[in-house]
């Protein structure tokens, strides 16, 4: 099935289901006055601010999102369920809710199986049952991976009550993708004022935190072939490594856990990154330079980012036709067991 432009494979692209939205408009109508609250009540309460837009094209699976990708070209969206997921529930309802939002993805990829792939998701809240959840959506469902949106009531995933969801990620060779989410309680505070508190700063502030957590908390050394994917550039991560690993030599000396590699060895070994909502040609030089061509994927953040610019980033970027080719679909074939095309 030969077209004839390069394929193009979206990989950070939300969508969110009926049940849950209803859910997450019910949450929002509580006391809690949490970041993530803050977020709810702009897209699922009626708001008339920025986000309000939102809810209608992460609903629509249909028509319209198909239409917005023909429009510009876009061969695949990797879907997945928008933040902060299920996280926010109590553990019994977050864990039927991410079954219901795996069997509604895979009936959509089935429906559309050149259109669309899908990440699953899992109850951090209940780690048993999310490593059931996770094997049924890769062993039943075929889907394509897993995310998870960061910290999950303040805790990351290096804490060991955890270790079972990286060990079931890794013993299912499907990746893991770290999406930001309101940032947990103690990052929050100075997030509030000036518009920090979501994509323009609090989100990756949270994600990169949570990646550095895995990073030096030795998880690597004990699941060597976890993969994570960050998006958003890496969540700057990446621009980070000389001088973490140098203060890690340092933390390790007066304490820390002893690490078989330096952190930047994991960074390359165990992490990829996308481009979501991160479209400046220079700090894609640099990540393909730091992490190697093999370890970036393009991807648009749809409904949260337009789609035409993100199209227009990745055609006119200087790099080789290898190199697109790359970014816009082989390494997505690759890690998220995307099937060619022939
Ligand atoms: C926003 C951005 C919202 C991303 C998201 O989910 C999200 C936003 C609530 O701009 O408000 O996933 N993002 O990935 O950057
Ligand atoms: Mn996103």
């Amino acid at each position: 099935m030969h077209t004839p432009h390069l394929r193009r494979i979206a990989t950070e692209e939300a969508f969110c289901i009926p049940e849950i939205a209803e859910a997450l408009r019910e949450l929002s109508r509580g006391p809690s006055n949490s970041i993530d609250m803050m977020l709810l009540r702009k897209i699922y309460d009626g708001g008339t601010t920025y986000q309000s837009s939102f809810l209608a094209p992460l609903l629509d699976v249909g028509a319209g999102r198909l239409q917005d990708m023909d429009e510009n070209g876009v061969d695949m969206q990797l879907l997945s369920l928008t933040a902060p997921g299920v996280q926010l529930f109590d553990a019994d309802t977050a864990t039927e809710l991410a079954t219901v939002a795996n069997d509604y993805l895979a009936s959509l990829i089935a429906a559309h199986p050149t259109r669309y792939a899908g990440l699953a998701s899992f109850a951090p809240q209940s780690p048993k049952r999310a490593v059931r959840e996770m094997c049924r959506a890769v062993e039943q469902l075929q889907l394509n991976g897993f995310i998870v949106n960061s910290h999950t009531n303040n805790e990351y995933l290096d804490e060991p009550k955890y270790w079972p969801i990286l060990e079931a990620a890794e013993a299912l060779d499907r990746c893991l993708y770290i999406h930001p989410r309101g940032p947990s309680e103690m990052l929050s505070g100075p997030m509030r004022d000036y518009g920090m508190f979501a994509a323009l700063w609090a989100y990756g502030v949270e994600v990169g935190t949570h990646a550095v957590r895995l990073i030096l908390s030795g998880v690597f050394d004990r699941f060597p072939r976890l993969r994570i994917c960050l998006g958003h550039m890496g969540e700057a991560v990446h621009f980070w490594l000389w001088r973490i690993d140098f203060m890690s030599q340092r933390a390790q000396t007066a304490g820390a856990p002893k690490l078989q590699l330096k952190p930047s060895d994991y960074f390359r070994r165990n992490f990829v990154i996308t481009t979501s909502g991160q479209e400046s040609p220079l700090a894609l030089d640099f990540s393909i330079k730091q992490l190697g061509i093999d370890n970036v994927m393009w991807a648009i953040d749809y409904p949260y980012q337009p789609s035409a610019p993100a199209v227009a980033f990745m055609d006119s970027v200087d790099v080789t036709p290898a190199q697109r080719a790359q970014l816009y679909h082989g390494n997505a074939e690759r890690i998220f067991h995307i099937k060619p095309w022939t």
